[in-house]
This record gives C-alpha cells, sequence and structure tokens, in this order.
C-alpha cells in the first residue's frame, strides 16, 4: 500500500473518532431504523435504548444478529468505553462448523453507494491463544454468505485472515503478523464496493499504518438492507477469547475506487500494419495499477483473425499499468491477429475492466521494406551504443530519416534524454543514419540507470515508415558515476 493510502485511511478513521461524539444523539435513531443509510457508529460510550442488550440489559447499539446466529447476553458487557465480547468454548464446533455466535449486526442500505465497515478492537484476555479464535469484522446476511476481516490465531501463529463464506466459493487470504498477537490496538476495515460487488480488507495495529489484505468479489451486498457488524469466533477450541471492541462504524465511504480500469493506449494501434512479426511485443496501458493476478494469458491474449487458439504468450508488467504480451514464436508474416483483454482484468481494488478491450494489426508480409530491425543496448564507457539494423531493400541513398526521438519509457527513470541530443548532434546522427545499413551510434544518456524508448520515422521510397518504440534498458556504469 502507498504512503499517501494509508494515511488517507489513518487520517479518515481518526477522523471518524473524532466525529463520534458528535454523532452519539444521530446513532441513536440511526440504530433504529430498518434501512438506514450507512451513517452507524458506534463508540459504546453509553447504553443505546431499543438495541441489542448486554447481560445487564445496556443497549449495545447493535440491532440484530448475523442470519441464524443465537445471541448470548451473558457474553456482552458494555463499559468503560467499550463493548467487551466473550466467545466461550465450542462455538463454531461441529456438527454446525458456519455457526458464529455473538456475531452482532446493523442493517445498512447498501444501495446508496459504497461503504466502510469499521472496527477499532482492544484485545482482552484471553487473546488469540489457539486456533482458530478470531475476532474482528464481517458483511453479508448469514453463515451461508458473508465476508469477514478478523485478527486470528491461525495454525503457524497469529495473522489477519479475511474469509468468504461461499458467495461463490469458500475462500481466504492471510497475512501473517506477529504483532497481531501482542497488540493493544487493531484497526480493521472492510470498504464494501456495491457497485463492482467487491469487498476490500485493511488492516492496522497500534496506530500505525494500515495494510492491503486484498478484495474477494462478493454478490450479497448492495442491497436496502445490507447486514454489517462484528464477529468474535472461537472454532476448533474449548478456550474463550475476549475482544474488547472500543469503536464500530459502518459509514459512507467516497474514498472507495468504485471506477473501473479502462485501457488508455495499446501497441501496436489498432488497425496497424506491417508490424514486425518477430518480437513483436503487444502491449495495453491501463488507466491505472492492475491486480497482477488478473491480467494474466488467459485475460490478455493475442489470437489469429478468423480462428485458432491464442498465441502461446507471457504477460507481465513492470509498473502495473502498462502490460507486454510476449509471443513465445514470432507471429505469422502477413497475418492478422486481434488482441483481447477480458473483463476479468481487475484493477488493485477489484474493479473489472468494464468492457472487453480487442484491437487488430497485421504483420508485416515476407519481402516487403518493414522496420528497422534490432537494438543493441549499451551502455559502453562513453556512453549508451545502438546497432540498428534497417530492412534490406532500402537504398541508404533513398532513405531521409525525418526523425530520431528518445523519451522515457513507461516506469522508467532516466531523465533528460532529449536535452543530450543537441541540434548538432541530431544531425549527426541523421547523417549516419542515411549512409550505413548497419548504424552504430553512440549517445550520451543521463547518468541514472532506466529504460528508454527510440522511435524512428523515416521515408523509404515515398513511403512514410515509423518504427515502434524499441525499449532500451541503461544500466548504471563505472562511467556514469
Ligand atoms: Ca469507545
Ligand atoms: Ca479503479
Amino acid at each position: 500500500m502507498t504512503r499517501s493510502a494509508r494515511s488517507v485511511h489513518t487520517f479518515r478513521w481518526r477522523t471518524s473518532l473524532a466525529l463520534l461524539a458528535a454523532l452519539v444523539a444521530a446513532l441513536v435513531v440511526a440504530a433504529r431504523a430498518t434501512a438506514a443509510a450507512p451513517n452507524v457508529l458506534l463508540d459504546f460510550s453509553g447504553p443505546v435504548p431499543g438495541t441489542v442488550a448486554d447481560g445487564a440489559g445496556q443497549g449495545t447499539g447493535f440491532t440484530g444478529m448475523m442470519g441464524n446466529t443465537a445471541l448470548l447476553p451473558a457474553n456482552l458487557a458494555l463499559g468503560g468505553g467499550a463493548l467487551k465480547v466473550t466467545t466461550t468454548a465450542g462455538s463454531a464446533l461441529p456438527p454446525n462448523p458456519a455457526s458464529q455466535n455473538n456475531a452482532l449486526a446493523v442493517t445498512v442500505d447498501g444501495t446508496s453507494g459504497a461503504y466502510a465497515v469499521q472496527a477499532s478492537i482492544v484485545p482482552g484476555t484471553p487473546w488469540l491463544t489457539t486456533p482458530f479464535q478470531d475476532a474482528g469484522i464481517f458483511v453479508g446476511p448469514n453463515s451461508g454468505s458473508y465476508v469477514k476481516l478478523v485478527a486470528q490465531q491461525g495454525p503457524g501463529g497469529t495473522r489477519i485472515e479475511m474469509y468468504r463464506a461461499p458467495d461463490p466459493v469458500t475462500a481466504a487470504k492471510h497475512f501473517a503478523d506477529p504483532a497481531v498477537g501482542t497488540a493493544t490496538r487493531i484497526d480493521l476495515i472492510l470498504q464494501v464496493n456495491p457497485v463492482a460487488k467487491v469487498v476490500v480488507g485493511k488492516y492496522a495495529v497500534n496506530g500505525g499504518g494500515f495494510h492491503d489484505v486484498g478484495y474477494f468479489p462478493f454478490g450479497d451486498i448492495g442491497t436496502p438492507s445490507d447486514t454489517a457488524g462484528i464477529i468474535t469466533s472461537n472454532a476448533q477450541t474449548t478456550q474463550s477469547i475476549v475482544a474488547n471492541y472500543d469503536a464500530f462504524a459502518a459509514v459512507s465511504d467516497p474514498t472507495t475506487d468504485v471506477t473501473a480500469p479502462t485501457i488508455a493506449a495499446t501497441t501496436p494501434p489498432a488497425n496497424a500494419t506491417q508490424v514486425t512479426a518477430s518480437g513483436a511485443a503487444i502491449t495495453a496501458t491501463f488507466s491505472e495499477r492492475m491486480d497482477p493476478t488478473t491480467v494474466t494469458p488467459q485475460t490478455f491474449f493475442l489470437t489469429p483473425v478468423g480462428g485458432g487458439a491464442p498465441v502461446p504468450a507471457s504477460v507481465s508488467s513492470s509498473d502495473r499499468i502498462t502490460w507486454t504480451l510476449t509471443p513465445a514464436t514470432p507471429l505469422a508474416a502477413g497475418a492478422q491477429y486481434t488482441a483481447t483483454v477480458t473483463t476479468q482484468a481487475r484493477d488493485r481494488e477489484g474493479n473489472p475492466l468494464a468492457t472487453p478491450a480487442t484491437w487488430s494489426f497485421t504483420t508485416a508480409t515476407p519481402g516487403q521494406k518493414g522496420a528497422p530491425g534490432g537494438v543493441v543496448t549499451g551502455p559502453t564507457k562513453k556512453g549508451l551504443k545502438l546497432k540498428l539494423r534497417w530492412p534490406k531493400r532500402v537504398t541508404a541513398g533513398k532513405l531521409a530519416v525525418l526523425s530520431l526521438r528518445f523519451a522515457k519509457a513507461p516506469g522508467g527513470s532516466i531523465v533528460t534524454v532529449e536535452r543530450k541530443v543537441t541540434k548538432k548532434r541530431y544531425k549527426a546522427l541523421l547523417k549516419r543514419l542515411v549512409t550505413k545499413k548497419v548504424t552504430t551510434l553512440k549517445v550520451a544518456l543521463g547518468k541514472k540507470p532506466g529504460k528508454v524508448t527510440l522511435r524512428v520515422s523515416y521515408k523509404d521510397g515515398p513511403v512514410l515508415r515509423v518504427t515502434k518504440p524499441f525499449t532500451i534498458t541503461v544500466v548504471r556504469a563505472k562511467a556514469h558515476r
């Protein structure tokens, strides 16, 4: 997670806490409503009449239980500004492994946009001593369909677990963290995105920065009566767990990313011709960083126009914005291909591409005059050494180079390459380019390592040709320090 995103969440949570006192009066009204807008804020500073009562008859602020669970008032205690939940031996044991006692819930209107379910836990005693005790938050209608984010004792130590009960299949993500076992405070957030039907998990320990846990697609959200709350579970153990919830919130969250990614640019561009068949790299540049598990040869692929299996290829990215499909073998010459990115490709917060993207191009035919090929990268002691191999049929005397452009490649760190190519130097380069079929250039580049792209446009007789960008990797060399 980026530093800026961390600070946003920290700031928002602190802001939420600051608002709690002022909103206590409002929450009484909100908690009583059956389909409240997502603005529930509980700080447990006092009883909330008319809500689920603790062992002393004090309203906790929660308005119900998760679906098919049982209420055990004796295990709830409001006091000291917190709600203490004790889950005793045997809960969630077979023959009813999905049952969760003391999963307290509120109902919120999930039709009005994204909202965040949050809790701040001050662990009690005993705390996370035995697998699989856990405490945290959830969203979802019942124990057959929910997503929870919990501090948990796993088989190998304490961890954060994000768990989805079926909808459509049971799945779990684990984030091992020893600090969870000794924390004095754990903050948990589930960002509920009813647009893409996705739930995103984040957590922080002892007021530190938030960590991304990941996301799950989840269908049972976005209804007029979504269910969210706290869950304190004690599966497969006879040891009790005690969790003190200092605050709970289910509030509208305009910071949740509900914007679907789009594809901003491709190479080759749609309907390109004369694409180099050998060593062709097909790229898709998205509007934002993508989840790397969702941009794969299954979701980004190349197929021959007219039918046929996808071309065997690998898919990779260094910045998670621009993704490159590299065919395992050269493409057929003079053939038309279609590149496709499916709606299984998702951004980092789980929003899928809104519609599938496709674009087609045609490779160069044999014997045609194509783009120059081959770039040998440097650097040498004196700079970068490029070797351009021109097409065989190009006659040096008829070749007119129109431009030679160095630019920063996406994700590259090299700077001001263009400034290094002076007008005088530029003219000299062009002269050399037009007089040799194989041209070696020495270009002084910046001192920083990184990537640059090189694109050459030139006239081959009357035909204007522009090469596709070559990516050149510049490594740090002694002479450059
Ligand atoms: Ca409190
Ligand atoms: Ca997005």
